[in-house]
């Protein structure tokens, strides 16, 4: 790996925002292609994170803040990897579900998701089952993730399912959730196709449903 994108790479672990957007402008003009820099600066060091997360010696403050660092270079890169048509790994949309306003977590999935080479949509909170519908139909991502932190909220992803099935476009995606109170059975239950405790764990799955690892 070249200095400059291992000092990205550490950067990102370290949680080091203030430089990256200079350091990504940096590495462009060395002649670095925004490709290169997402696959061997920012991912080895966002996944760097998500073991140390996983593994109990990273927590959710340290977490976010080495996603923000990413998300500083990915603001210079992505509208580079877009005209490149290259470069993302799949689509992720992603949404809290009605009735529900927690996004820390949520928002969590995203950034990694981003870190991990996704291109992100992420509704927002408070998501009507038909707001997943039109997103799924103008964005036409390969994964929908739906988050809820409350009993009361968790019933809410399976009408989004449900809504999704009678729009026709069930079988275009690959249906994730997760949050506090969801857990694998729930999943099965409501006819997701998978469920992951941690936006780590959500990173993989994500990778699983479109063949990245
Ligand atoms: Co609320 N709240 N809250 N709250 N809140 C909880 C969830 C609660 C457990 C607190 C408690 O009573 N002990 C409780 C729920 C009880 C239940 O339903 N069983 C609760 C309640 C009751 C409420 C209100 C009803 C309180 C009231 O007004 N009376 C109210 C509801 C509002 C609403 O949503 N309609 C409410 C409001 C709020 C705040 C607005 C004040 C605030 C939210 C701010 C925000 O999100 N912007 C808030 C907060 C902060 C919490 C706690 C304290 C923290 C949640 C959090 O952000 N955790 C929470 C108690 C707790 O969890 N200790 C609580 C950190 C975050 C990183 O973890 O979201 O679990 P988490 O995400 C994890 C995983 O779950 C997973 O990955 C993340 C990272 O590893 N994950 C996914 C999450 N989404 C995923 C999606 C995936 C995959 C993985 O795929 C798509």
């Amino acid at each position: 790996m070249s200095e400059i994108l291992s000092t990205m790479s550490s950067n990102i672990i370290q949680g080091k925002m203030a430089d990256m957007g200079a350091l990504t402008h940096k590495a462009l003009a060395e002649g670095l292609e925004a490709q290169e820099i997402l696959n061997n600066g920012l991912m080895p060091g966002m996944n760097h994170v998500g073991v140390e997360f996983k593994a109990g010696n990273m927590f959710v403050p340290e977490v976010l803040r080495s996603a923000r660092t990413m998300q500083a270079s990915m603001e210079v890169l992505k509208p580079l990897l877009a005209e490149s048509g290259g470069g993302m790994v799949g689509k992720v949309l992603l949404g809290t579900v009605k009735g529900d306003l927690h996004d820390i977590g949520k928002n969590l999935v995203s950034m990694m998701c981003e870190g991990a080479g996704f291109e992100v949509k992420d509704l927002g909170t408070n998501k009507e089952p038909d707001a997943f519908v039109a997103a799924v139909k103008e964005f036409e991502p390969n994964v929908v993730g739906m988050s809820a932190l409350l009993t009361t909220t968790m019933r809410a992803m399976e009408h989004t399912i449900k809504a999704l099935e009678e729009a026709g476009v069930r079988d275009t995606v690959k249906i994730m959730i997760g949050g506090a109170p969801v857990t694998q059975s729930f999943a099965d239950d409501i006819g997701a196709d998978g469920y992951a405790s941690n936006a780590a764990a959500a990173v993989d799955l994500a990778k699983q449903f479109v063949g990245a690892i």
